[in-house]
This record gives structure tokens, C-alpha cells and sequence, in this order.
């Protein structure tokens, strides 16, 4: 066997074997064929599961709150799997020990497994890596998974927007809404909150948010504004509640249903494109290309067609051809 096989992983991770678990997430971390056998193994199980995307701009107290929700959940005794997604360091150093630090209070707790993953090494980054650690956690049993992700990056926005609830975290001041409007997180947020409301400037956020939801159109959803302090622990009751409220909502209407199905689509699309690029690689590394890589700098041949045989396309022509 080997000491890495997915499959006996798998089986470990089933029985609450927790560094078999942790394993697992390496895995799905380097990516490649490892974490392709594991998409295989947990693929079309787990739908029990509740995946809950947490972002917002760096150090607005996504961790503090997680942390707070973990216990949530944890008093409906209900186990709960943490990802933060440190898509940034270069080493996992920092951000996780940061993350880690807030969440310690968990660190005994068996119904609670938290994570830090980074995404370098998996060809499809994060865009792929995320739904595969979801996918495992809801696969090993964890009712509640909760994706931590600083919500910069248009792929990472991307991939929240997957969640079934996507929980945007601000601050108070005037900035932070409008950069939530920049960064494309208006449209994916089901529950917007204002951590940090002990500081001045809360009602000023409020006030912005709802300037811009009044522009925005909602069906049969409006994602309300709660008001939190993470660190005294207060309004986070009122999060939760907003967090269930949104999953009642998305049960009774069917749009739950919708979303899940949109989020296999789009995950089998971006799988495609990384298993095409992939094999462009594979095929750009082939010694054969090598000679002909020599034939277009010396100018015998050109780019495309060099491009075409490649990729064995026959060129198409026509007025609306690409
Ligand atoms: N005053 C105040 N400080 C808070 C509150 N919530 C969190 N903080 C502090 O804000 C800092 C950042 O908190 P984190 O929970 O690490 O924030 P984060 O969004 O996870 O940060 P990154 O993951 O690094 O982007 C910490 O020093 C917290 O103690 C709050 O409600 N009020
Ligand atoms: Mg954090």
C-alpha cells in the first residue's frame, strides 16, 4: 500500500482519523493525480453537507468570527470542518499560525477539524482545490464546512460565490463597501456583516450597503446586514441565525437545488480547462516540438501553424472563425 493511498485515507478519515484527514487535504493541495484519484473516490456524495463561504477584505475578523460561529455550531452538536484558504504567503507560515491562534479554544474539540490550505502547488488553484476540500469534508461526514477566504481576487470571489451561503465580512469606515463593490462581492453575498461595530463609522457602513442593495435587484432574497463585535462575541447569534435563515430560504425555494447544480457545471468547466492546459503543457515538453520550437525562431515556420499541428486543429476559415 501506499502510505499516501487516497482510498485507505479515505476510510481512516471516515472513522474521524484526523491525520488521515489532514493527509487528505495535503493532497488535495498538491493537486495532481493524487487529488484527482480523491475526486473520483468522494465525487456525488456529501450532499448533506452545508458549505458556508466567509470572506472579506484582509484582517476584518473573518477568523475571530469563524471561530465564534464554530461555536454555534458546535452548541447544536453539530461537527463543523474549518478551511482558511491562505492563497497569498509564500510559506505556510503567518496567516496560519495567526488563524490557528484565534481558533485554539477549538484545538481540543473533536467535532471541530481545522485547516489552513494553500494552493501553489495544484494547477487549478484555488478554483479547483476549494470544491475538492469541500467535497472531502462533506464526503468524511461533516455536516457544516466553513470556507475562510480573503475575498481580493476575482477567482477567490469566484469560489466563495460557490457556497451555499456566502457571508461577506466588512468593517466600519467608508471604504470597505466600495471596495466589496469593486472586488464583485456584492452579487455573491447572502449575508453582508459589520464586525468591528465596537469601532465609530458602523452606521456610516450600514448606511452605504443599503444605498447599494437598494441599486442592486434580489429575487426573493435580500441579504440582511448584521452587526457584530467577534472578539466580545456579541451579534454573532444574530449571524448564525441570518446564516440559517438563508438555507431555510434556499430549501424551501429550490434556489438551493439550482445553485449546487450551477456549482457542478462551473466546476466541471474549470476542470476541463485545467486538464486541457495540462496537456498543452505535456505536449509543449515533447521532444518533437523541440525541433520545431528551432524551425519557428529561425523563421522557417510560423506560430500558428506550429500551434495547430500541435494541438492536431485544422484550421478553420471562414468570416466567423476565431
Ligand atoms: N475592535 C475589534 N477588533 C476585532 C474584532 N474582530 C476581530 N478583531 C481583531 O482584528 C484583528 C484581525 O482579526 P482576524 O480574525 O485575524 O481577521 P481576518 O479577517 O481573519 O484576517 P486575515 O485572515 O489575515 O485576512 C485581530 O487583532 C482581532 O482581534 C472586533 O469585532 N472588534
Ligand atoms: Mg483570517
Amino acid at each position: 500500500m501506499r502510505v499516501d493511498d487516497p482510498a485507505q485515507l479515505l476510510v481512516q478519515a471516515k472513522q474521524s482519523n484526523r491525520v488521515a484527514l489532514a493527509r487528505l487535504i495535503s493532497i488535495v493541495e498538491r493537486g495532481g493525480f493524487g487529488a484527482r484519484e480523491l475526486a473520483r473516490l468522494t465525487w456525488g456524495q456529501g450532499d448533506n453537507s452545508y458549505l458556508v463561504g466567509i470572506t472579506g477584505s484582509p484582517g476584518a475578523g473573518k477568523s475571530t468570527l469563524t471561530d465564534r460561529l464554530i461555536s454555534q455550531v458546535r452548541a447544536r452538536s453539530q461537527e463543523v470542518a474549518v478551511i482558511a484558504i491562505d492563497p497569498t504567503s509564500p510559506f505556510s507560515g503567518g496567516a496560519i499560525l495567526g488563524d490557528r491562534v484565534r481558533m485554539q479554544e477549538h484545538a481540543t474539540d473533536q467535532g471541530v477539524f481545522i485547516r489552513s490550505m494553500a494552493t501553489r502547488g495544484h494547477l487549478g488553484g484555488l478554483a479547483l482545490a476549494v470544491p475538492d476540500a469541500a467535497r472531502l469534508l462533506a464526503h468524511v461526514g461533516f455536516p457544516y464546512v466553513l470556507i475562510e477566504t480573503v475575498g481580493v481576487g476575482q477567482v477567490e470571489v469566484e469560489v466563495v460565490g460557490a457556497a451555499d451561503t456566502v457571508v461577506v465580512v466588512m468593517t466600519p469606515g467608508w471604504g470597505d463597501a466600495i471596495q466589496a463593490n469593486k472586488a464583485g462581492l456584492m452579487e455573491v453575498a447572502d449575508v453582508f456583516i459589520i464586525n468591528k461595530a465596537d469601532r465609530d463609522g458602523a452606521r456610516e457602513t450600514r448606511r452605504d450597503l443599503e444605498l447599494m442593495l437598494e441599486m442592486s435587484t434580489f429575487e426573493g432574497w435580500v441579504p440582511p446586514i448584521i452587526e457584530t463585535v467577534a472578539t466580545e462575541g456579541k451579534g454573532i447569534e444574530d449571524a448564525f441565525d441570518a446564516i440559517e435563515s438563508h438555507r431555510d430560504y434556499l430549501e424551501r425555494s429550490g434556489a438551493g437545488r439550482r445553485k449546487r447544480e450551477a456549482r457542478i457545471l462551473e466546476e466541471f468547466t474549470r476542470i476541463v480547462h485545467a486538464e486541457v492546459s495540462r496537456k498543452v503543457d505535456q505536449l509543449l515538453a515533447d521532444p518533437s516540438f523541440q525541433a520545431r520550437k528551432a524551425e519557428m525562431v529561425s523563421g522557417e515556420i510560423d506560430p500558428y501553424s506550429i500551434a495547430s499541428d500541435l494541438l492536431g486543429f485544422e484550421e478553420e476559415k471562414g468570416p466567423e472563425s476565431l
